[in-house]
């Protein structure tokens, strides 16, 4: 019988659409990272670039573009007379230093459900000294869960579309189990962003060990609010950048006979088809999907901030992307419009990025604003349903390191883990005991 109930759910998906055939490994050697000077001539440039097979990195393209160029059109891309710097020489080598891709092997033994783990040992902090397989991701929440259980459990929101678990944690202080209004934390949205699990579970690890030890800030925190932490929301597309193309954004759901994936950020149901700010186009990578909120990922993620709604509803939403160093508010579907109170959201983000400037001698700069105009028209994204839609009292998007003028994206040095952590651990304890 089961067997049946699934073939006759593949059927008509496999007589409907040709999968395309994506799987072949992208090591990305000898790709060239360049920052195209644009004077305001971003989207001319844009349609120019589109010419090469490249990687857009950025969708504000006022200033600069940067991309990465495969070898074979580097020479193409030179007739073009474009100003530009190099970024990097030569990607497919950064990313090998960076050491978290192994084409083949990573999303193997990919569980269905966190049951299905035994606890291990509780974590340390060796854990944030190497990015991470989506695998042992799951096991980390399991291992960290199993060491706070009184006050935490684990939660499975849906699954992606390729069946992966969406899941997390929830963490709660001394009212109990969803007493308290909700800070909803969502990491890896956007596939490529891989800092932003390890951020994620960096905070997570220091709000479970400094309520274990203690810490009377910690404690008025925890006592104060549930939290409920999900750090890959798409686990598809994680899975597909750590064996097959690092570069990779969007989820990995089949629509069409030519390309994959949905942007989930233009997916929410918000607004949807405002025009501008996402793209109809399925080979696009801001694709917004057919309809508002159809992709399993947004299903399962509207669902579950649903149920936050309802019960003590949502005062603090973060989603955390990379990269730029940026703090943005709503809205991102219009630009004329501000967030109700957008004086008292600015003067807190301003508070996050100075106790991020005041953490370490690095003095890390974040820029608070608001998504459009400080970014770009960004339709169908999360923050925006939070706010409206979810009544979140505070809703952004953090865009962690590096920064837009210097670094290669995407790629972040290992090392930088830790020291992005642990900026960011200063920026939300202010936060969260200001908020
Ligand atoms: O374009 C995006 O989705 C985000 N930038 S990224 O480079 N990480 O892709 C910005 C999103 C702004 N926030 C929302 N509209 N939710
Ligand atoms: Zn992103």
């Amino acid at each position: 019988m089961k067997v049946l109930a699934l073939f006759s759910l593949i059927a008509p998906l496999a007589s409907a659409v040709v999968i395309p055939d994506t799987d072949k490994v992208i090591t990305y050697d000898g790709y060239r990272v360049v920052r195209i000077a644009t004077h305001g001539r971003g989207q001319a440039i844009e349609k120019r670039l589109k010419t090469l097979n490249a990687v857009q990195y950025n969708f504000d393209t006022q200033e600069r573009i940067e991309i990465a160029i495969a070898p074979e059109d580097l020479r193409k891309f030179e007739k073009m007379k474009l100003e530009y710097e190099v970024l990097d020489e030569d990607l497919g080598a950064s990313i090998v230093a960076e050491g978290g891709f192994s084409p083949g092997s990573a999303g193997r033994k990919t569980i269905s459900s966190l049951n299905e783990l035994t606890p291990a040992a509780f974590p340390d902090l060796t854990w944030f000294n190497a990015y991470q397989t989506f695998e042992k991701h799951q096991q980390w929440l399991v291992d960290i869960q199993s060491g706070f259980p009184e006050n935490s459990e684990l939660i499975e929101v849906g699954r992606s579309y390729e069946g992966r678990p969406i899941n997390g944690i929830h963490l709660w202080g001394k009212g109990g189990k969803d007493s308290k209004p909700a800070v909803l934390w969502h990491g890896t949205v956007h596939a490529r962003e891989w800092i932003s699990a390890m951020v994620v579970e960096y905070l997570t690890y220091n709000l479970i060990t400094g309520y274990s030890l203690n810490d009377t800030q910690v404690h008025s925190i925890l006592d104060n609010y549930d939290f409920y932490i999900l750090p890959v929301v798409n686990p598809d597309g994680f899975v597909y950048t750590q064996k097959t193309n690092r570069l990779w954004r969007k989820s990995r759901q089949v629509r069409s006979s030519s390309c994959i994936g949905t942007d989930i950020n233009r997916n929410w149901p918000f607004k949807w088809d405002t025009p501008g700010g996402s793209s109809k186009n399925a080979c696009d990578e801001t694709y917004r999907g057919e309809a508002a909120g159809d992709t399993p990922e947004n299903t399962a993620l509207t669902k579950h901030a649903e149920t936050l709604v309802a019960n003590k509803g949502i005062k603090l939403y973060i989603d955390w992307h990379s990269f730029s160093q940026l703090i943005l508010l709503p809205y991102g579907y219009d630009c004329n419009r501000q967030v109700d109170n957008y004086e008292r959201q600015m003067s807190l983000a301003n508070g996050v990025a100075s106790a991020i400037a005041g953490a370490s001698s690095a003095k890390t700069r974040f820029k608070p604003g608001a998504t459009c105009p400080s970014l770009y028209k960004a339709v169908g994204g999360s923050t925006d349903w939070m706010q409206d839609v979810g009544k979140a009292e505070i809703s952004w998007c953090i865009e962690l390191r590096p920064s837009g003028g210097g670094g290669n994206g995407f790629i972040l040095p290992a090392n930088q883990i830790k020291p992005s952590g642990e900026e960011m651990w200063q920026g939300m304890l202010h936060l969260l005991t200001t908020m």
